[in-house]
């Protein structure tokens, strides 16, 4: 069976946005190519284009805003197999603020696609004006239009070196021009011409694609350079940092049948990270596929800190959760971060600490006291409880991998054993 590169034909996007056309037709000129979707890896960045992450069966990764192209260069730097597709979807806002990352992909050629959703405003945040926003178009940071001159993208790339670099307008079949830049060995950059229908169009009523592109003096067309692509380290292989961590051995079983979500949360300081990833090496060693993901405020130590996870007998290929299966909660700070979606639980467990207050749920409430370890050692306590609990993974597997890891002397393992055995 063929897997779609995109899994929903609901995009979620304004009605009339570019950037839905944009996607689809990436999405048709990757099929015409022939690749799968697992070849292909596209980051995105901040921005109404960055949000089709979820609607795609690639490989995605979501950078910061302007930064997806020094992402996308650091995985090209990195792939080693001339079959992996790497593409950048970014903005107009954000090719400016990001705008030496692309000169220097461009420069050194690196072999990548950067599709630039050039709808010439900052569409997210409401319509403010970009560095390629052309003169005398209405924005809401310049209603009386933007006296400035946008910057030439396709001019810069080209000068600065790029293969292919290509500008189009954003309206019917599109799929072959991207599958020219999709093909291209080395730098390639597409700028679509868009309108955003919420912004750009009430603040510039009457006005037509066709005549902005033209009375801001960008030509369509395609430029080249001809040059062969950036070859990685002088053509040496690169050494492959995951078959340097050491390997965890199956020792246990899990009887879980399908993916499950859990997320901890407590305070900074109070071993949430930790416990998740003792969760998450008693779960690999017991089977299961895992995925971690940490959030916590910037400034570290503070706060809370909470760790999402998802536990799986297959394969993961998604680490998001929106509704947890199990949420964990030590602390009023993890209670805080999480209240929205515990309350929005329909099913499912609450694991909370008896000390706090137990939000409307429909999910089933367990309360316990955690904090009686220690504040420190409430979220590893909290974990063997759920463990214990659920059977999903046993007991045992985290003992060993704290064993494994030599935790056991900055853990007060005596006081949790003890406080475990009370535990009905
Ligand atoms: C470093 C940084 N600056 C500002 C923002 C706020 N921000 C979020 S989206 C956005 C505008 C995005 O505009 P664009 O890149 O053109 O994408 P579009 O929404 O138009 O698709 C801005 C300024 C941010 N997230 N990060
Ligand atoms: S705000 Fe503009 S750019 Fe964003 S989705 Fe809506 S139409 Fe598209
Ligand atoms: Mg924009």
């Amino acid at each position: 069976m063929t897997v779609p590169f995109l899994n929903t034909d609901a995009l979620p996007y304004c009605k009339g946005c570019g950037h839905s056309l944009i996607a689809k037709n990436t999405a048709i000129a990757l099929e015409k190519l022939n690749y799968q979707p697992l070849d292909v890896i596209v980051v995105t960045d901040i921005g109404c284009h960055g949000i089709i992450d979820k609607c795609l069966n690639t490989h995605t990764v979501h950078g910061l805003h302007g930064r997806s192209v020094a992402l996308g260069a650091g995985i090209s730097f990195a792939n080693d197999d001339p079959n992996r597709k790497i593409i950048v979807f970014i903005g107009d806002g954000g090719s400016t603020i990001g705008l030496q990352h692309i000169m220097e992909a461009s420069r050194l050629n690196l072999n990548l696609t950067v599709v630039v959703h050039n709808n010439y405003l900052y569409g997210m945040t409401g319509g403010q004006t970009s560095g390629l926003t052309p003169v005398g178009y209405s924005t809401t940071t310049s209603l009386e239009g933007n006296p400035f001159e946008g910057y030439d993208i396709c001019a810069l790339t080209h000068t600065a070196g790029a293969a292919y670099v290509s500008r189009i307008m954003g309206i019917g079949d599109i799929s072959d021009k991207l599958a020219i830049a999709f093909s291209t060995k080395g730098f390639s950059l597409v700028e679509v011409m868009e309108i955003c229908p919420s912004y750009g169009v009430k603040l510039n009523p009457r006005r037509k694609l066709a005549e902005i592109v033209e009375s801001s003096g960008r030509q369509l067309g395609e430029w080249t350079n001809k040059r062969e692509p950036h070859v990685n380290h002088q053509g040496r292989k690169n050494e492959d940092l995951l078959a340097t961590l050491p390997e965890i051995k199956k020792g246990f079983k899990s009887y879980l049948k399908s993916k499950m979500s859990l997320v901890l949360s407590g305070s900074a300081g109070e071993g949430v990270q930790l416990a998740a990833g003792l969760v998450s090496k008693a779960a690999i060693s017991s089977g299961l596929h895992v995925s971690q993901k940490g959030s916590y405020p910037v400034t570290v130590g503070v706060g809370f800190s909470t760790s999402e996870l998802n536990l799986s007998p297959v394969p993961l290929s998604f680490h998001g959760i929106n509704l947890p299966d199990t949420a964990i909660i030590t602390s009023q700070d993890g209670l805080d971060h999480n209240r929205k979606r515990i309350e929005a639980m329909t099913s499912g467990k609450l694991i909370i600490d008896s000390s706090l207050e137990v939000p409307q749920t429909a999910a089933e409430v367990l309360q316990y006291d955690f904090r009686s370890v220690g504040e420190r050692n409430a979220s590893v306590f909290a974990i063997f409880y759920w463990a214990l609990k659920t059977g999903i993974i046993s007991t045992e597997s985290l003992f060993k991998v704290i064993q494994d890891e030599g935790k056991g002397e900055k853990l007060p393992m005596a006081k949790i054993k003890d406080a475990l055995s009370a535990v009905k």
